[in-house]
């Protein structure tokens, strides 16, 4: 794991344990003159249950990796007087918008998640508490009227569990590290993820908003891939899972690059897609939209056309643009909606069709 985004954590395994209920209580009233009054013991309140609860303004799953053992408190037993035992207080967990839960039992490998936390303040019960006990006074018949017996409070639910953060964005960006990732999320949005001269700037995946009138979309902005990320390659392909759950894929190709003897936006472009492939082959069929950045430090577009026309005759729409300047800006950004608004449709009529 890489030093420098501790912070950043995507994964955790959690146990959980739950309040155990209250006791019920065996009491009998004792009042002046009467010898054995009859039975007042009350319930054992409920224990805490465990809640996991989806949070806008967390980023990290790192809490939970600070303290990977949570307990809820158990409930009050009941007491005299048929006084019911409290219940423990639920200990609510946050955990960022995108966390899918998964529970550590189920190996397989395609493990299907128990909840997945996609809407902000969604609720999920991690644990549940168990049931207090039921004092004396509830087991009075007219045959037996004096029960010296209560039940005990049920142990609370435990178990393990695996969370992993999926970000959820519109607009996955894509594209070799120094590529300008990071720069044309600065322009496109109020996020302003650091820029450098150098590859692997970007070290953990951020999200940036972008309005437009009175449309709103997500890009997520992901560290830089490289051929071999899939086998752990560079920054690896830890990130990569924070592209699944996006619905377009944006391709940043570094036209700047061109300048250089054997620069090829087709190879580059081969190889990112051989790497998304790899890590998960449904990545291929997301709608795509080839960006080529860097145009200011292009002397003539000239020199692109060849390779727009190649990703064009693929399907892909071509769009140029410099962050330094702003200029295609105004093309990409509905370009991004109009592929958006095409992937709900598309979603809409086929929908059921996926699993
Ligand atoms: N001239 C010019 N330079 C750019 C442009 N976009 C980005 N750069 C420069 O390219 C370098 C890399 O930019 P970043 O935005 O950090 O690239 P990135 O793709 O996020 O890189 P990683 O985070 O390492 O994957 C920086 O020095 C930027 O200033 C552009 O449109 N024109
Ligand atoms: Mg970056």
């Amino acid at each position: 794991m890489s030093k420098s985004n501790e912070s950043f954590i995507d994964e955790v395994t959690v146990s959980v344990t739950a309040g155990r209920g209250g006791d019920g209580c065996v009491s009998f009233r004792r009042e002046k003159f009467v010898q054995r009054g009859g039975p007042d013991g009350g319930d054992g309140g409920r224990g805490a249950d465990i809640v996991l609860v989806a949070d806008n303004n967390l980023a990290t799953l790192l809490d939970l990796r600070l303290h990977p053992h949570l307990k809820a408190p158990s409930g009050e037993n009941g007491s005299k007087s048929r006084k019911d035992g409290k219940a423990g207080e639920d200990v609510i967990l946050r955990v960022p918008v995108g966390t899918m839960v998964f529970d550590c039992e189920d190996e397989s490998d395609e493990a299907t998640p128990v909840a997945d936390l996609s809407e902000p303040g969604q609720r999920w019960v991690a644990a549940r508490g168990g049931r207090g006990g039921r004092g004396n006074s509830n087991f009075a018949t007219p045959t037996r009227q004096a029960p010296d017996f209560a039940t005990p409070g049920k142990a609370g639910a435990s178990s393990r569990l695996r969370l992993e953060l999926k970000l959820l964005a519109d607009v996955g960006l894509v594209g070799f590290p120094n590529a300008g990732k990071s720069t044309l999320i600065r322009r496109l949005s109020a996020a302003k993820p650091r820029v450098g001269a150098y590859p692997f700037t970007t070290l953990v995946p951020s999200l940036g908003v972008v309005d437009v009138d009175d449309r709103r979309f997500v890009v997520a902005d992901i560290p830089g891939l490289i051929e071999g990320a899939s086998e752990g390659a560079g920054l690896g392909d830890r990130f990569l899972r924070h592209v699944e759950r996006t619905r377009v894929l944006v391709h940043l190709l570094d036209a700047g690059r061109m300048q250089m003897e054997g620069a090829d936006l087709v190879a580059d472009h081969a190889t990112l897609r051989r790497e998304l492939g790899r890590y998960d082959p449904r990545l291929l069929e997301r709608p795509e939209i080839v960006v080529f950045s860097k145009l200011d430090l292009v002397p003539t577009r000239e020199k692109l056309e060849p390779a727009a026309k190649h990703f064009r005759e693929r399907g892909h729409e071509v769009i140029f643009v410099s962050s330094a300047t702003g200029e295609g800006i105004e093309r990409l950004v509905p370009a991004m909606l109009r592929t958006l608004d095409a992937c709900a449709e598309a979603e809409a009529s086929g929908a059921g069709a996926e699993e």
